[in-house]
């Protein structure tokens, strides 16, 4: 059987039991992108204005909503509303750590109400598999996703070896889990995707630990599904088009580079 990293992404789509990764590898396809915009702006309006523009190159909008200090419920309306227009989903990354009963609390309530309009979230698995189980209570019967970080891109992160390991184990055992963070395809047992941050084509790192990897890295030679990039596409005096185009471009030829298709 070829791994999942040598099907298209068109295919895997067809042959996914879960609706939501249906959906998502087919907005893939279609815009041919695996970009997710890291949109970590602090205002309303710069969110709105990021997604708007960037919204037509990428498949995934990735958001820190606990850091757009004039957070409102319109805010996440008008986010819906461009998630719709530029055919997107939205990551919620709140990398929830709590036992069950508390992250059950945290996703669906507060004054977020994530699970109410991300798509996907995310979670660390230290608390025990409790934590996927608290959290699959509240999303899975609005047919949301769980992406676990198996892995982080900063300099001297722990979640190695045995650590990453159990997240694989703890993946393919839930079905409210539809892939990880980390930086590599981590299984063939199901089609779990993987979501890469710590991407750049120029940089090699910030001054707080971040550490970036090329598209061809992460994709052609680690086998991993999307690339999420923020300071790469909208930083001090960049364009944000011009770079998200250019990273659509990055991430979709290395894909392509690594089906084959030269
Ligand atoms: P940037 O491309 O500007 O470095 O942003 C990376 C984004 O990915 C940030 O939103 C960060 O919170 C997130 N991230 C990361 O950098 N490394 C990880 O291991 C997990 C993340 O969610």
């Amino acid at each position: 059987m070829p791994s999942f990293s040598q099907k298209t992404y068109a295919q895997r789509g067809e042959e996914h039991a879960h609706p939501l990764v249906k959906a998502l590898f087919a907005t893939m396809e279609r815009k041919q992108s695996n970009l997710s915009l890291a949109a970590d702006v602090s205002s309303k309006a710069e969110l709105l204005a990021l997604a708007d523009t960037v919204g037509p190159y990428i498949c995934v909008l990735k958001t820190h909503i606990d850091v757009v200090s004039d957070f409102d419920a319109d805010l996440v309306k008008q986010l819906q509303a461009l998630a719709a227009k530029h055919d997107f989903l939205i990551f919620e990354d709140r990398k929830f750590a709590d036992i069950g009963n508390t992250v059950k609390l945290q996703y669906g309530g507060g004054i977020y109400r994530i699970a109410d309009w991300a798509h996907i979230t995310n979670c660390h698995v230290i608390p025990g598999e409790g934590i996927i189980q608290g959290l699959a209570e509240v999303g899975m019967p609005k047919g949301r996703g769980l992406l676990l970080l198996a892995e982080m891109s900063s300099a001297g992160m722990l979640a190695t070896g045995a650590y990453t390991d159990k997240n694989v184990e703890m993946a393919i055992a839930n079905d409210f889990v539809i892939g990880f963070i980390g930086s590599r395809r981590f299984t063939e047992e199901r089609d779990l995707i993987t979501m890469t941050p710590g991407v750049g084509l120029h940089a090699s790192g910030d001054a707080l630990g971040q550490q970036y990897r090329t598209p061809k890295k992460i994709i052609t030679e680690n086998g991993s599904d999307i690339i999420i990039v923020g300071r790469g596409i909208y930083g001090p005096g960049k364009d944000a088009v011009a770079e998200a185009k250019r990273y659509r471009e990055a991430g979709w030829t290395a894909y392509l580079d690594r089906l084959g298709h030269k």
